[in-house]
This record gives C-alpha cells, structure tokens and sequence, in this order.
C-alpha cells in the first residue's frame, strides 16, 4: 500500500492513504538514501508499506522526493541535516501589514530559500483589519511588487468573520507551510483555519525515553479545504547549504530572466560594467528595494555566511 506520513516520533509514523491511518515502523533492513540527514522518513513524504495482520503497517520503500525543508540537527548529531518536511507545494511567507510591519528582507531571504528548493511560495498580508492610510501605500506597493514576480499574494485578518476567505482556494490540494516572524500571526491562522479537534489531537509533545528533552514533532494537519498544513516547530531555523555568489541571481526571477544580458555571462550585477540589472535598477523598471536585499545576500553569499535551506 502507499500512503502519505502525516507524523513522526523517530520510530512510530502515522500513514495516511484513501483506506485510512496506519501506525508503522521501519523495516529493519531500511536503506537510507540520503545518509547525512539525521531522519530517514519525514513528514511529507511518500511510502510504500506492508500490512501486518493487526493492521500496523511496515514501511518498505520511500518514495522520490519533490524537495524537503531542512535545518541543521542539533546536539549529538550536531551539524547533520535535519528534514523537516518533504514535499512541499507551497511556503507561504506570513507578514503582518503592521505590529509587526513587512520585512521585505526577511521576505526576500526566504523566497530565495523557495527558488532554490523548488518550493512553491506566496505571501499572506495578515492583520488586514489594521489597514489604514499610512500603511496602504506601502502594503500595496510590496504586495503588487511580489505579484508582479509571480508570487501569490493573498490577505488575511483573523480578527473578522471571512477574514481568510482569499486564502482558503489556495489550501484545496497540497502540503502547505507558514514561514514568519514571531508576532505577525501564524498561531492565530491556524487556529482559524484548522477546527478545535484538529488541534487538540494535534500538537503532541513527548518526552525522550531519558526524560531530558521535551521534544514536539512535526505533523502534517489536514485542512477543512482538503488539503494539508505543516505544523512544524524547527521552521524558522531553517538554512543548511551555502549558495555560491554567482549563483544566488538565479534565485531572484527578474534577474534569472536577464540571464545573458549583461557584458558578463557570470555577472554578479554589483561592480561589473555593462550590467543590464543595474542599468534597469537605475531607471526604476526595477525595484530597489529587491536589489538591496540581493547586495545584502550577495555580501552575506561571498563571506562563507548565507546559508539558505536545502
Ligand atoms: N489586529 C489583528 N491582530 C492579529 C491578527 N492575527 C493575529 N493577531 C494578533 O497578533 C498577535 C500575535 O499573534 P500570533 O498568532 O501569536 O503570532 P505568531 O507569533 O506568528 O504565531 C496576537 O496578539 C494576535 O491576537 C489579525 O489578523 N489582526
Ligand atoms: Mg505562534
Ligand atoms: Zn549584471
């Protein structure tokens, strides 16, 4: 049988297919791809599994991955890749128009994480009741600039009745995550969005057999729209593998797309001459404030320091 992991506590993962939930351990023999990450089976992923007659179930095969959110284990297995969740078809990046206001460049640093993950992403605009005339210009001008780019740009208020209603199409189908700084609402969307029950059999702690460590797992929650929703503790820390200098304007789409433009074919579009992203900077057809989060990337990329997902 084949079915989605929708949680794991290192050696119990819950199954989901069309038939139902199935509890199921890992064959003992069970090969590990990828021999650097610390876990072999994530939330997310697809497996194929045999029934045993109490009706657990015995992982057998690990299906090919779309791509994977990781963070770098801690501890013992400090250094070591930690997958977070498998398969995601879109990291929504949450912002809050204002308390606290749009951080183009923690928006920007995670798009490029997206680009290079080959994650879907958007953005949600939450707190949308605390919309005035003094944030408007702003809010309107970054939600037009990342639409523009082909991101989805949706917003939200959890405060008022329908408040997330331009979300919910969106959560119909796939594996979604929020991404965000503290205080711009992420609890508070999900509470909205996934009924009481869904939680509360939701969010399990436990503790490790030495009773030291208070450890949450991961789980995938399934949406009311049909699809599902990462709940996933170690998300903001996401960032693992380095991204070369000359490689990180593939990650930005208005530069991917210039690709071949500029005098350089390996242009990193700051000292060069004859640069067409920097001429295109100038004259405003592209945005400035884009183009200081890439030089900020880019000084970060050629001090050994940028350290995006993988
Ligand atoms: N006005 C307004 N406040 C909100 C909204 N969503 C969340 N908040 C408030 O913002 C604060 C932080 O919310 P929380 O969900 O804990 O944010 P998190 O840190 O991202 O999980 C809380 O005081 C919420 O009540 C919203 O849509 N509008
Ligand atoms: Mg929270
Ligand atoms: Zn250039």
């Amino acid at each position: 049988m084949e079915g989605i992991v929708l949680r794991s506590t290192g050696s119990w993962y819950e199954v989901l297919n069309p038939e139902g939930t199935f509890s199921c351990t890992i064959r003992g023999k069970f090969r590990l791809a990828e021999e650097e990450a610390t876990n072999p089976i994530v939330i997310g992923d697809r497996v194929v599994f045999d029934l045993n007659e109490d009706k657990s179930g015995i992982i057998t095969q690990r299906l090919d991955r779309n791509n994977k959110l990781s963070r770098r284990a801690a501890g013992r297995k400090q250094g070591k890749e930690h997958i977070i969740v498998a398969n995601v078809d879109k990291a929504w990046i949450v912002q809050s128009i204002r308390n606290p206001r749009i951080n183009p460049g923690f928006i920007d640093r995670v798009l490029v994480m997206a680009e290079y993950l080959h994650v879907g992403a958007g953005i949600i605009f939450n707190k949308a009741d605390l919309m005035d005339e003094a944030a408007e210009e702003v809010v309107m001008y970054f939600a037009k600039l990342y639409a523009d780019l082909g991101y989805e740009v949706v917003f939200t208020s959890t405060k008022v009745e329908g408040g997330t209603r331009d979300l919910e199409p969106w959560l119909e189908t796939g594996i979604h995550v929020f991404i965000g700084p503290s205080g711009v609402g992420k609890s508070s969307l999900l509470n909205k969005l996934i009924p009481d029950t869904a939680l509360k059999t939701g969010a399990v702690s436990e503790s490790t057999q030495k009773g030291k460590h208070t450890t949450t797992y991961a789980e995938l929650i399934r949406l009311p729209q049909g699809g599902f929703i990462g709940d996933t503790p170690g998300l903001r820390e996401f960032g693992l593998y380095f991204v070369e200098p000359e490689e990180l304007s593939h990650y930005f789409p208005e530069y991917r797309d210039l690709m071949g433009e500029c005098r350089f074919p390996n242009c990193t579009h700051d000292h060069e001459p004859n640069c067409r992203v920097k001429e295109l900077i100038e004259s405003e057809e592209l945005a400035i404030e884009r183009y200081e989060s890439y030089l900020n990337m880019l000084s970060a990329a050629r001090s050994g320091k940028l350290d995006v997902g993988r």
